[in-house]
């Protein structure tokens, strides 16, 4: 967010961003060779290490609930800020020792830094977290404390998806397991197989990344002929529902248009088939140590599942870029645009002169 609202919206030149954010080039002048580089930690999410093995979490963890307020309040910039923040300190394989040491580091805007360091000072951080909170809770400033008090209101308009998520919010702000996970893949298993034999069904997302814990479970659907994926995804809800499964499902038909080229600004979405989806898991269906439900409510908790079905010329961008981290891929982009002259997104990889399309071989 530093360097956008310096080019006032438009990205930097590569040689200007790479003045600001990597160190090892601040050095440098025209006439003098080359200095040794003093930061090895790429400003791009895809040339860094990447492991589950955090050694920053007190750091990273802060910037993160600081990313989330930032981006529930609307504000993108700093949440992108915060949590490219998050993402460098992730990829060191050792903690920061001292504060001194974030000057070698690429990607730390001030308040990031300001936060590390009070952090590491050990002072109370209330202070920075309850007006970076308070920005952003707005149905909690309007004095909205309750569901009904939210659906009541007129001037909040919910979308099915809000709505549903509050009836089952409970399930769906606890983190799913990787147990859970592998439980609700043999479930849209056995449906795939059902709809269509041939197709395969691959997680990705989090866990496909070798995470433990996440907000959902994504899945990719791969089928071998062009077309097959058309009319997948509502036999699937379909069959879903008469399995008694399904809670709530918004399909999202595909938009895809093979002729256009990748844009330049980073989406998020595609134009494939897809769905969002609420889905009972029975807990009998996963295979985990766990305490008894004391109350015994109910058999089965909700969990949010997303699936894809890209046309299998396209799969392998799809995988790709659904695999994430959404940081992931978005620095894979802006690595591949400035950086070798490519536009990529899920759903192609182009040269950016030519506009010709590179081949994928999967
Ligand atoms: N993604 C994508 N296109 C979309 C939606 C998501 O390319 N339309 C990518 C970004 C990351 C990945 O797919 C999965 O998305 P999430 O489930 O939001 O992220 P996650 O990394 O799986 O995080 P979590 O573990 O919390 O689910
Ligand atoms: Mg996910």
């Amino acid at each position: 967010w530093f360097t956008e609202s310096m080019s006032a919206g438009r990205p930097l030149p590569v040689e200007m961003r790479h003045h600001i954010q990597n160190p090892a080039v601040e050095q440098r002048s025209s006439s003098s060779p080359a200095p040794k580089p003093v930061s090895t930690v790429s400003p791009f999410a895809c040339q860094r290490r990447t492991t589950l093995d955090n050694h920053n979490k007190n750091f990273t963890d802060l910037l993160e609930v600081l990313a989330e307020n930032m981006e529930l309040s609307g504000n993108q910039g700093p949440c992108l800020a915060f949590r490219r923040a998050a993402s460098v300190l992730k990829s060191l394989n050792t903690a920061l020792r001292h504060p001194e040491e974030m000057k070698h580091l690429p990607c730390l805007g001030e308040h990031s830094k300001a936060i590390i360091e009070v952090e590491y000072l050990s002072l109370s951080l209330s202070l920075y977290l309850s007006s970076a909170l308070r920005t952003s809770e707005n149905w909690f400033s309007r004095g909205l404390r309750t569901l009904e008090q939210i659906l009541s209101d007129p001037t909040i308009r919910l979308n099915r998806m809000q709505t549903a998520g509050f009836l089952f919010y409970d399930d769906i702000s606890r983190p799913v397991s990787r147990a859970e996970a592998e439980a609700m893949k043999v479930l849209v298993e056995d449906a795939v197989k059902r709809v269509n034999p041939s197709a395969r069904v691959c997680i990705t997302g989090g866990f496909r990344r070798g995470k433990d814990f996440g907000h959902d479970v994504d899945f990719i659907i791969r089928t071998p002929e062009p077309g097959q994926e058309d009319g997948l995804l509502p036999a699937l809800i379909d069959w879903f529902r008469r399995q008694n499964v399904l809670l709530y499902a918004d399909l999202q038909e595909s938009t895809f248009d093979l002729g256009k080229l990748p844009s330049r600004r980073f989406e998020s979405m595609d134009h494939f088939h897809k769905c969002f989806l609420i889905v009972k898991l029975k807990r009998d269906d996963v295979c985990e140590e766990r305490e008894r439900d004391e109350d015994g409510r109910r058999d089965w908790r909700a969990i949010r599942v997303d699936l894809v079905a890209p046309p299998i010329e396209r799969y392998a961008y799809a995988l790709l870029g659904w695999t994430g981290s959404t940081l992931f891929d978005r620095d894979l982009r802006r690595f591949a645009r400035l950086e070798r002259g490519k536009l990529l997104d899920n759903h192609a990889l182009y040269d950016k002169a030519t506009k010709a399309k590179e081949n994928s071989s999967m």
